[in-house]
């Protein structure tokens, strides 16, 4: 088999860079590793920001996200000193939609589904060959049959546990990485949602989110130490814990139900470079992770995606190369303002085991200081609707 493009890996990053090439007339196949089913049975990010709303109405497929996502123009930070709107169409003029990963991920497989664009499934053994020089190649193996895949090139969106990323000498790669000491466990519940916007808390029991996926599906997390597993935590457990992270009267109006998933994700922070080696493109989680206090990591793939999505057509439209060598440095740009903000929101809201009295001193006084300021609820709003593109 050949196409221009061989897109390893069937997430968010995968199918949108799929579904824009396929608009810019340049073919691809996408290497799935998970059966859809699967892939469709993760419960992720929860947040858009305004450049992958954009970039999914350009990809045309915006349109049950419009209809059914939740605008949301503010967030509360709330702390036992008090609760502070960050409103964010008074500081930027801008918004963000609250509309789950996964059904931003199955809209994208019902575009794939549409033009009849190739997604291959339960592929094994993925093995890119040549990415360093000018006849890249991928193989892999299906229900026991050997197959090859000739290409122009291979963007790797396969995700941090993927192979893209490992292709790439370590001689060649520099990565960083922060791994946080607890995760969140997180709980989905057949439930209205406790706030019509999300509400970050910090407590010194440790941090809590309330969030949402529309007016009976709710989403909660409680950071929780490394050493937790799900089986720890009955229902009870969790909500009683939850009550006790947030502003009473908060906690008073909470209602509970069943959790209809639930699953501990562990918080790491990192990065590789360069996001580019020859005729291989990592996309999205395969070359950074931020931990999703920000709710970052689906937007950054997003601004990965827009990078590479463009460099590509103006390769095949004017034989222009400048977009693609500027791949990596422009999107790696991005991607630390991404972490630094990420990991700003992961130390001002969460209780770290070590930190000490000074450590929990300056914290307090970061949260004073937001309350307090509207240049400091500026920078959060317009980080966290998304700086540009
Ligand atoms: P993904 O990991 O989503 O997709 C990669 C795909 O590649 C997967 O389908 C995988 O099966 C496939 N693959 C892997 N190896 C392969 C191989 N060798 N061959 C073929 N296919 C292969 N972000 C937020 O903003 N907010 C959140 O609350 C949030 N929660 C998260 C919870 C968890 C448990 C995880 C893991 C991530 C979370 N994220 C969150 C981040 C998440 O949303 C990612 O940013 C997003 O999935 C990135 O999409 P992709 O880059 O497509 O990677
Ligand atoms: C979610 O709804 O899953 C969610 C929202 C915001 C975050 C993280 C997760 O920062």
């Amino acid at each position: 088999m050949r196409t221009q493009i061989c897109i390893i890996g069937g997430g968010p990053s995968g199918l949108l860079l799929g579904q824009l090439l396929h608009l810019g007339g340049i073919d691809t196949v996408i290497l799935e590793r998970r059966t859809r089913t699967h892939v469709l049975s993760r419960i992720r990010a929860g947040v858009l920001e305004h450049g992958l709303v954009s970039l999914m109405r350009e990809a045309g497929v915006a349109e049950r996200l419009d209809r059914e996502g939740f605008v949301h123009d503010g967030a509360i930070i709330a702390s036992p000193q008090g609760q502070t709107r960050i409103d964010f169409d008074r500081l930027t003029g801008k918004s963000v939609i609250v509309y789950g990963q996964t059904e931003v991920t199955r809209d994208l497989y019902a575009a794939r589904d549409r033009v009849g664009a190739p997604v291959i499934h339960e592929t094994e053994d993925v093995t890119i060959h040549g990415a360093d020089g000018d006849a890249p190649f991928v193989t892999y193996r299906k229900d026991g049959q050997d197959h090859r895949i000739d290409c122009d090139f291979i963007a790797g969106c396969d995700g941090f546990h993927g192979v893209s990323r490992q292709t790439i000498p370590a001689s060649v790669r520099r990565e960083y990485e922060k791994v946080y000491p607890f995760g969140w466990l997180g709980v989905l519940s057949e439930t209205p949602p406790v706030h019509d916007e999300l509400i970050y808390a910090a407590s010194p029991r440790g941090f809590a989110l309330c969030s949402m996926r529309n007016a009976n599906l709710s989403r909660y997390y409680v950071q929780c130490p490394l050493t937790d597993r799900v089986e720890d935590w009955s229902d009870q457990a969790f909500w009683t814990e939850l009550r006790r992270r947030l502003p009473p009267e908060v906690a008073e109006r909470l209602i509970t139900g069943p959790s209809i998933e639930k699953s501990i994700a562990p918080l790491r922070s990192f990065v590789t470079e360069p996001m580019r080696w020859g005729r291989l493109f990592l996309c999205g989680d395969a070359a950074h992770i931020v931990p999703p206090t920000g709710a970052k990591g689906l937007n950054t793939a997003a601004s990965d995606v827009h990078y590479l999505y463009r460099g590509l057509c103006q390769w095949y439209e004017d034989h222009d190369a400048k977009g693609i060598d500027d791949y990596s440095a422009k999107a790696v740009l991005r991607i630390w303002k991404a972490e630094r903000f990420s990991w700003w929101m992961t130390n001002l809201l969460h209780h770290f085991p070590e930190q000490s009295d000074f450590d929990i001193k300056m914290r307090d006084a970061d949260l004073a200081y937001l309350r307090d300021s509207d240049a400091a609820q500026h920078s959060l709003a317009e980080n966290y609707v998304g700086l540009p593109f």
